[in-house]
């Protein structure tokens, strides 16, 4: 049954450009799941825009000595063009300086006044006296009460992630000045959190709440995630306090009632309302009704955000939206967390971060590489890290040595033996190969639908492993020679599977399934339930190659610009997160070639993995050696989550004798890189090599 999502991704602050951060975190998996849902023909709100207010902009702007409007205007139309560059696929990229946008939160806000939501109170802030301003959020910084960040904001610690009211920090100076600021009597609008702090929490807790009423519907609150939950649930339990809702600034949405002079609202009510606008600007543009993706309870509302933004999409804005009543409430928020670089985090400041419209300049036409490492490694249950090294081996192992090369070999082999004229319409005859494709889709759907995105993908990956597998069994390069019927039976269930393959690619890869489909002559997008048909005597295309390997200067060149300009960034050694020094281990002693020769080692693939109860480091594997399927117990429980492991190649010591760790028989033992600072990787073939293939 189609269903109506409406879909939200995190409005970036039109401060400056987006980096990979920012795409693996919130755009990119809204934009797979928008895909995903599109293709099963629900009808999709998909709304974003650039937040334009607050702080963010007005300090940016005092730095470049330029208006606020001239930032937001440039940095809107940056971050939008590297959006439509990289495909993400939003029916708007609206902005929050819009006077349809200023006109909804001003709006907003006056009902909730109305609604005697707000108590206005007079209280003491602080002040810069030189500067002449009052110094709220980004404007006042100081030294963090929870992890000692010597450089945390007056609204959050960027280092712990904690939210952060100006009085909290100790030894605050104003951003502006440098000075101590001192404390000045003003009044504001807040809104008295705790006044809600007990329906929030069995909403978040249970899914429902006392007097819940449409179009609010409940949720299932297992279907969140655990880290989204329990970020909530650590901020109830310290217990809410009121929150300003307005700010004293001259950029932003004005407060809307007398004696407001000076006043705006502040950036955490005026941005989420930017997805209301949003919705309310698309939909004029389609002859729709923006209520019905607002205020129906038809519809299903999923914001998707980065982790630092979770209180105010799983807190904050739905305790605005219920006291304003008639608005529905997420029924999930699945948050990322954080993707680091190269063994630090991803720094503005530092410049230490590899930015969209750069990535694009120096891989043209290779979004789809992008895309694909990024759901690989998305920070979906835990922090992620790119390197350089793993985009390279999984473009060079994964995308040209899995997929690329399936393709290539099914259409080049086709056209040599029949000239890519099909003998029969698009079928399979081939029990195993039917299955598999039947897998990809049941496991592809219940990943995505679970938020699990990277298993989803590795479903889609799963199949070329299958059809790989399949043609190096088969072999129709020699079948062939005795078999011209077997050979294009084998080639014409390659196509079936490569049709099918094309389908889930769309969810993540939109170019290369859309090349792939034009190879095999197909008109896509194809949605989810469409038979696929061709008649017999149906014309494939001519192949082209998908996927070209990167070379290891390009990953060189990658790693020496980072690292130039982090340096010329003069880091202030107080706050860099940079890597530890630390030792490489001393080489062990001198063996004999049949020393090395006894231990056999195998090529192997992780099937399944799971935490052993009552051990914190271990994790009960079960690879396939080739050999056999066997269950490895391996102390690697604090690197990796069980989850993710799936999939994941490995090379495993499989003559080492069998041993018993927690009452659990282990044979062999998965080799392992232990970086100098203590993290473990796995060693794996950088290439497409069997399991059981021997390593020596
Ligand atoms: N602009 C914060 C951020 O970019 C903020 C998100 C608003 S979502 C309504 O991380
Ligand atoms: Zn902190």
């Amino acid at each position: 049954m189609p269903k109506r999502f409406l879909i939200t991704a995190a409005l970036p602050y039109a401060n400056g450009p987006l980096h990979l951060g920012h795409l693996a975190g919130a755009y990119l998996p809204a934009d797979n799941y928008v895909r995903y849902l599109r293709l099963h023909g629900h009808e999709v709100a998909f709304v974003c825009g650039s937040d334009e207010h607050g702080a963010a902009i007005t300090l940016k702007a005092r730095k470049e000595g330029a208006s606020p409007q001239a930032i937001v205007d440039t940095y809107h139309q940056i971050n939008g063009q590297a959006f439509r560059d990289f495909g993400i696929s939003f029916d708007i990229f609206h902005r929050t300086t819009d006077p349809l946008h200023v006109q909804t939160a001003s709006d907003f806000f006056l009902e909730l006044h109305k609604k005697g939501v707000f108590q206005l109170q007079e209280s003491q802030q602080f002040y810069d006296e030189s500067a002449g301003i009052f110094l709220a959020d980004r404007y006042i910084k100081g030294t963090c009460p929870v992890c000692g960040h010597t450089e945390a904001y007056g609204d959050q610690c960027e280092k712990c992630g904690s939210s952060l009211n100006p009085n909290d920090l100790k030894d605050p100076v104003s951003v502006l000045s440098g000075a101590t600021p001192v404390k000045k009597a003003t009044k504001h609008w807040f809104l008295p959190m705790e006044a809600y702090q007990d329906w929030i929490r069995a909403w978040i807790e249970t899914g429902s709440y006392d007097g819940m009423e449409p179009p609010v519907q409940a949720h299932d609150p297992a279907a969140w995630k655990s880290h989204v939950k329990g970020q909530c649930l650590s901020w109830l339990n310290e217990g809410l306090r009121p929150r300003a809702m307005t700010r004293d600034l001259d950029w932003g949405v004005p407060v809307p009632l007398p004696d407001a002079e000076g006043k705006v609202l502040y950036v955490w009510l005026d941005a989420p309302i930017g997805y209301i606008s949003a919705t309310k600007a698309w939909a004029e543009t389609q002859g729709k009704d923006w209520k019905d993706f607002w205020c129906s309870s038809d519809s299903t509302l999923v914001h998707f955000i980065g982790k630092d933004n979770i209180v105010f999409h799983c807190i904050i804005f739905p305790m605005l939206l219920r006291a304003h009543g008639g608005f529905v409430l997420p029924e999930n928020v699945p948050a990322n967390e954080f993707l680091n670089l190269e063994g630090a985090k991803i720094s503005t400041s530092r410049n230490h971060a590899v930015w969209l419209h750069e990535y694009l300049e120096e891989f043209p036409q290779k979004r789809d590489e992008l895309r694909y490492v990024l759901t690989s490694i998305a920070p979906e249950t835990g922090d992620s890290e790119f390197t350089w090294a793993d985009f390279q081996t999984r473009v060079n192992s994964e995308l040209v040595g899995i997929l690329g090369n399936l393709v290539h070999r099914v259409l080049v082999l086709h056209h040599k033996y029949f000239e890519g004229i099909t003998d029969r319409p698009l079928s399979c005859g081939h029990t195993p190969t039917k299955q598999a494709v039947e897998a990809m889709y049941d496991d592809l759907q219940q990943h995505m639908e679970a938020h699990k995105q990277r298993q989803a993908l590795q479903a889609v990956m799963q199949l070329a492993r299958h059809g790989n597998r399949y043609l190096t069994e088969m072999e129709p390069w020699k079948l062939w020679k005795t078999d011209p019927v077997a050979t294009r039976e084998v080639l014409e269930d390659m196509l079936y599977l490569l049709a099918h393959l094309s389908c889930g690619l769309q969810v993540f890869l939109p170019d290369t399934a859309s090349k792939l489909q034009a190879m095999l002559g197909l008109a896509g997008p194809i949605p989810w339930d469409r038979e696929l048909v061709w008649e017999k005597g149906h014309a494939l295309q001519t192949p082209e190659i998908l996927f070209q390997k990167i070379e290891d200067e390009a990953m060189e060149a990658q790693r020496a610009k980072l690292t130039s300009r982090t340096t010329a960034h003069a880091p202030n050694s107080k706050n860099m997160e940079s890597k530890p020094k630390v030792e490489i281990q001393e080489a062990k002693s001198e063996i004999q070639f049949p020393d090395f020769a006894a231990m056999d080692i195998r090529v192997a693939t992780i099937l399944e993995a799971e935490k052993v109860p009552k051990a914190d480091k271990l994790l009960k594997l079960l690879v396939d050696t080739g050999l056999d399927k066997r269950v490895v117990v391996s102390g690697i429980a604090e690197h990796f989550q069980a989850e993710d492991l799936p999939g994941q190649r490995v090379c495993v010591l499989v003559n080492l004798a069998p041993r018993k760790l927690r009452g659990i028989e282990s044979q062999g033992m998965i080799l392992m890189a232990e970086t100098p600072e203590g993290k473990l990787r796995f060693v794996a073939p950088d290439g497409e090599v069997e399991n059981g293939s021997v390593v020596a």
